[in-house]
């Protein structure tokens, strides 16, 4: 090969090379196009490599236009990298672009099931007294269910049609919170102030005023000389928080095995005020919630000395409470959850 035609091919790459830089559209095209023409074995090293069959006199020459070669390949491959670069970051902004002159999207607040709002402003009224409030579990034994609470083996609420029963010989769904004020009792010692809310199961046929699980809260004071006169106090001041100060109400005798003796606490009626209506079966007053002084055979199996203690303890259906406070005629719908109905609380 001759200087001439070394020279002319050179300068054919170099042309061929700049219209291949100008041709690629993306970062990855470039690369390839510097591999091919300047990379180890691209076409200017294997051109030059021809340099040592020419005379000794050319070879600078060759050599220079090489490197111009090179040079001007160089600089078109940065200045296309750049160009690349911006079009790339024009197209993401583009894409990226956000309109801050938009309406913003809705957002929908949720709120707390009646139940739970329910629930929370009885602990608030009983908090404010000393209450605290404790959970057990939904599983319970049938020990703590029924036999620490005085319930005996033929008691009516430990037939199978009353209670769920799990897979397990000995558990159950509980009944009631009860159990798990036995636990308190039997981790905690007096003075005891423990609410029990919670959720709890009935093998029930359901109608509008049965449901087969249903939220309770039960209470329990344990303290030397707790009296009578303390629960009645304290019933006093929850009815008047939950349902109007002022309003009358009266303990009337009941009945349970686990407290002795047992009452039935009402309220006048918030409906009527007492005059007489449908809502309280005309008789004026509306039934709240059960009570009693604990019974000691309870107290002996929470670990507490009869003698020594006394304690009150007290049950209410959330469902009961709230129906009253809110006016609603059927307790399915708090476990329906149809949000036309929810979304009114
Ligand atoms: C109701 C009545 C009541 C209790 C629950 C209780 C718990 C212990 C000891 C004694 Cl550990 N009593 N709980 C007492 C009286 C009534 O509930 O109608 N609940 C819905």
């Amino acid at each position: 090969m001759d200087l001439e035609t070394i020279s002319a091919r050179l300068s054919a790459l170099q042309e061929a090379g700049l219209a291949a830089i100008a041709g690629a559209t993306d970062p990855e095209g470039l690369e390839t196009v510097q591999v091919a023409y300047l990379g180890r074995k691209g076409e200017l090293k294997t051109l030059l490599g021809g340099i040592g069959a020419l005379p000794a006199e050319d070879r600078p020459h060759v050599g220079a236009i090489g490197n111009r070669v090179r040079e001007a390949l160089e600089a078109a491959l940065d200045a296309r990298r750049l160009e690349l670069d911006a079009a790339a970051l024009d197209a993401r902004l583009a894409r990226e672009a956000v309109d801050v002159t938009l309406p913003g999207r809705p957002f929908r607040r949720g709120s707390l099931h009646p139940l739970i709002e329910t629930n929370r402003e009885i602990a608030r009224v009983f908090g404010q007294f000393g209450f605290v409030v404790y959970e057990g579990p939904e599983v319970e034994t049938d020990v703590r269910n029924f036999q620490a609470l005085n319930i005996p083996p033929d008691h009516p609420a430990r037939d199978l049609w009353d209670t769920l029963y799990t897979d397990m010989p000995g558990y159950l769904l509980r009944t009631h919170t009860s159990p798990g004020q036995i636990h308190v009792m039997q981790q905690a010692a007096p003075p005891i102030r423990a609410l029990l809310p919670g959720r709890c199961f009935r093998y029930e046929a359901v109608d509008a005023s049965h449901g087969f699980e249903f939220f309770q809260v039960e209470g329990l004071m344990v303290d030397e000389g707790t009296t009578m006169a303390d629960l009645r106090g304290l019933l006093d001041a929850f009815a008047h928080a939950m349902f109007g100060g002022g309003r009358p109400t009266r303990f009337r005798p009941g009945y349970y095995p686990f407290t002795e003796p047992s009452v039935a606490f009402d309220v006048q009626c918030v409906i009527c005020d007492g005059a007489g209506c449908p809502s309280c079966k005309r008789t004026g007053w509306m039934t709240i919630l059960g009570a009693g002084m604990v019974h000691p055979v309870v107290l002996r199996n929470g670990g507490l000395d009869p003698e020594r203690y006394q304690g009150f303890a007290f049950g209410m259906g959330t469902d009961r409470i709230a129906i009253l406070r809110y006016g609603i005629d059927d307790i399915r719908m708090f476990i329906e959850n149809d949000l036309r109905f929810l979304e009114q609380f």
